[in-house]
């Protein structure tokens, strides 16, 4: 067997889900309905009606599921914790039954040799502090380090990795802006105050987390740092770019890693807001150290001067940028495939952030797959898709970034948010009506890449 392209000795290769998206039980064991609980139900707001209710029922078949995770050799896996399920009304104690799930988990991943690995948030929000009005609340970034300090109290004799946030951009712009996620509000002003905040409570928490685990344990924050490029050389157009690069990346890598906003952020939403939210000390304890950077990549991002019509999750840059589709073949979801962005992004942060490890916290796609009369779900351009983006990570290695893992996106498939169970993402079929588990051929082609430590000509 030979391996074209090796990676360093070490490297983490993993798989990521989320609690929402395949957790089901949703009302089992006293967890409370979340954001997400709630605008599934709201008509028009999620195809086909879906909700998260059952998912892939992964609450009662964890076992199995790491298993599954088992005999494809990953190093870890990149779970989320639910917080209605931990702390039902996002304040008060930790409720025991929901943290005991995590628990297990842990116990049975690392019995597996898995090196478990979580994440405090992944848009599950408790309803009940959306009540009180949600992540443009500065409150709710005060009340998520509390929650950090009780997950971390329950589980860090057995969990040594930690992210914070998973895609606060998502949080704050698809949840607040565009309203395409929970908790589907259009209010653009209350966007930026939610990426504040979501910076803030990643700051606290980060206090919070070292606080309570132990020596050694790793803390980061994970982003979908958007690969954006001008649609031409003009001026104009790289000004679109500028503009969707401070909306998009900046907004969160300038606060937490330099402790400063970008000014020209600050500007260009000037008829929005005026920042007076931001108070002293805010930005010294959203900048503090944290031991690695999450990246999350599906597509490139292409913009040029122009407008755009209707709500969008671009607050400000509405009458100055419109976004233009990639060329180039196309997954499931529509999204362009291009691993070049992702070299970008890569060698754009080994430049910006020397001495800042990296870590690929998701990467994949969705396509239609489906089980073939034998049972078999053949999925050659899932395959194409992740040897493309290995190649591009392997590149940027080479090219003196320090990438320490990937995490494959995702084990399951599962529910994809809006799209609800439509949309395929996982390297095991999931199979919703008796949640019976297929690996696909991409989950047999990823634990060759595993077990080999890279990839084979
Ligand atoms: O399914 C999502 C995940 O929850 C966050 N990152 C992108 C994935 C694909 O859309």
């Amino acid at each position: 067997m030979t391996t074209a392209l090796r990676f360093p000795d070490g490297f983490r290769w993993g798989t990521a889900t989320a609690a929402y998206q395949i957790e089901g039980a949703a009302s089992e064991d006293g967890r409370t309905p979340s954001i997400w609980d709630t605008f599934s139900r709201l008509p028009g707001k999620v195809r086909n009606g879906d909700t998260g209710d059952v998912a892939a029922d992964h609450y009662h078949r964890m076992s199995e599921d790491v298993a599954l995770m088992k005999d494809l050799g990953v190093t870890d896996y990149r779970f989320s914790v639910a917080w209605p399920r931990v702390q039902p009304t996002g304040r008060g104690p930790a409720l025991q039954k929901g943290l005991d799930f995590y628990r297990r988990l842990a116990d049975e991943l690392r019995n597996a040799g898995i090196r478990p690995v979580a994440t405090l948030y992944h848009w599950d929000l408790p309803q009940e502090l959306e009540d009180q009005g949600g992540w443009p609340r500065r409150e709710t970034a005060e009340r998520f380090a509390q929650y950090a300090a009780l997950v971390a109290d329950g589980l860090g004799d057995r969990v040594a990795t930690w992210t914070t946030l998973n895609e606060p951009w998502c949080t704050a712009f698809l949840g607040y802006a565009s309203g395409v996620h929970a908790p589907g509000r259009t209010e653009p002003a209350a966007a930026l105050r939610a990426a504040h905040h979501l910076n803030l409570a990643h700051g606290l928490a980060v206090d919070a987390l070292r606080a309570a685990l132990p020596r050694g344990s790793e803390v980061s924050l994970t982003l979908n740092l958007h690969a954006v490029r001008a649609l031409t050389e003009s001026a104009a157009d790289r000004d679109a770019a500028r503009r969707v690069d401070a909306l998009g990346n900046r907004i969160f890598l300038d606060p937490v890693f330099h402790g400063r906003l970008p000014e020209d952020l600050v500007a260009d939403t000037a008829g929005l807001t005026d920042w007076s939210f931001v108070r002293d000390g805010d930005l010294a304890a959203t900048s503090r150290p944290v031991d690695s950077l999450g990246i999350n990549y599906y597509s490139p991002t292409v913009v040029a001067a122009g407008r755009h019509e209707g709500p969008s999750p671009w607050p400000g840059a509405e009458p100055h940028v419109r976004f233009e589709p990639a060329p180039g073949p196309r997954t499931a979801m529509d999204w362009p495939v291009d691993a070049n962005g992702l070299h970008e992004l890569l060698t754009r942060l080994r430049d910006e952030l020397p001495g800042v490890p990296l870590v690929i916290t998701e990467n994949g796609a969705a396509y239609d797959d489906y089980a073939d009369p034998e049972g078999d779900v053949h999925d050659p351009e899932r395959v194409a898709y992740l040897r493309q983006h290995l190649t591009a990570v392997h590149r940027a290695v080479a090219e003196g970034a320090d990438v320490r893992g990937y995490f494959l996106w995702s084990l399951l498939d599962n529910f994809e948010w809006a799209y609800g169970y439509g949309k395929r993402f996982g390297i095991v079929h999931v199979d919703f009506a008796s949640q019976r588990r297929t690996p696909k051929d991409s989950a047999r082609w990823y634990a060759g890449v595993i077990a080999r430590n890279g990839l084979a000509d």
